[in-house]
């Protein structure tokens, strides 16, 4: 897969693509991502790439141009092109597996105001991260980029998401490692039993007994 991130803010991306899985998925040639910085598109005296708002008002607005052009340069048949946008469609599990099949994503990050609005014409896709915002769209692309990435086949083990929060409307199970008692806590005894039905058995209701209490707005 390939990711490529369009962004102002090129040197905000250098821990997360340093960094554990996603690291080793980028050794592994599993996945590609490209930070493309995209003021370099610019037709504009200094590179500008923003504007103010017709109609009046504050903060400044990214142009057209820009974007335009370095989508011109990037896309192909084979490219999802995603805005992220707190007006955006609310990202969740589901929306990062189907991104997780896609050969080729493009990322656009605003920053400022936000984006001529004639630049959603050429989007598939506009997410928001959730009911907050942010300076800029920078940290939204870290997060779907990276939960996307780890669902990408060969990155981490199926066994690691099967069970993941979210998958079947549940919250994952509990866990625990050594010792089996820690300053008085024990660990439940259907975990050191051996009995592997009875574990799976336990992590079901578990899962179920945390969805219920932490979020019962998913068993509905
Ligand atoms: Cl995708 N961008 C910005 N600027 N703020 C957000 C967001 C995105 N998602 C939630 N808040």
């Amino acid at each position: 897969m390939k990711i490529d991130i369009l962004t102002l803010f090129p040197e905000m991306y250098n821990g997360f693509k340093e960094e554990s899985i996603i690291k080793r998925a980028i050794e592994k040639g599993i996945v590609e991502v490209n930070i493309i910085d995209f003021r370099k598109y610019s037709n504009e005296p200094n590179n500008k790439v923003d504007d103010t708002p017709y109609g009046g008002g504050s903060g400044m607005v990214l142009m057209c141009d820009p974007i335009f052009r370095a989508l011109d340069d990037i896309k192909t048949d084979d490219s999802k092109v995603i805005m992220l946008t707190p007006d955006g469609k609310v990202y969740n599990q589901s929306i990062a597996y189907d991104l997780s099949k896609e050969k080729h994503i493009i990322l656009l990050c605003g920053h400022y105001e936000g984006f001529d609005e004639r630049i959603r014409s050429i989007v598939d896709l506009e997410i928001s991260i959730g009911d907050y915002v942010l300076t800029g769209g920078e940290l939204a692309s870290m997060v779907v980029a990276d939960s996307v990435i780890r669902l990408v086949d060969g990155v981490i083990t199926k066994d690691s998401h099967l069970n993941d929060s979210f998958n079947d409307n549940l919250l994952d199970y509990e866990t625990y490692t050594k010792p089996s008692e820690y300053r008085g806590m024990k660990v439940p005894d259907v975990l050191l039993s051996g009995d592997h039905k009875k574990i799976d058995e336990f992590r079901q209701n578990s899962r179920y007994n945390r969805t219920r209490d932490r979020r019962p707005d998913l068993l509905k």
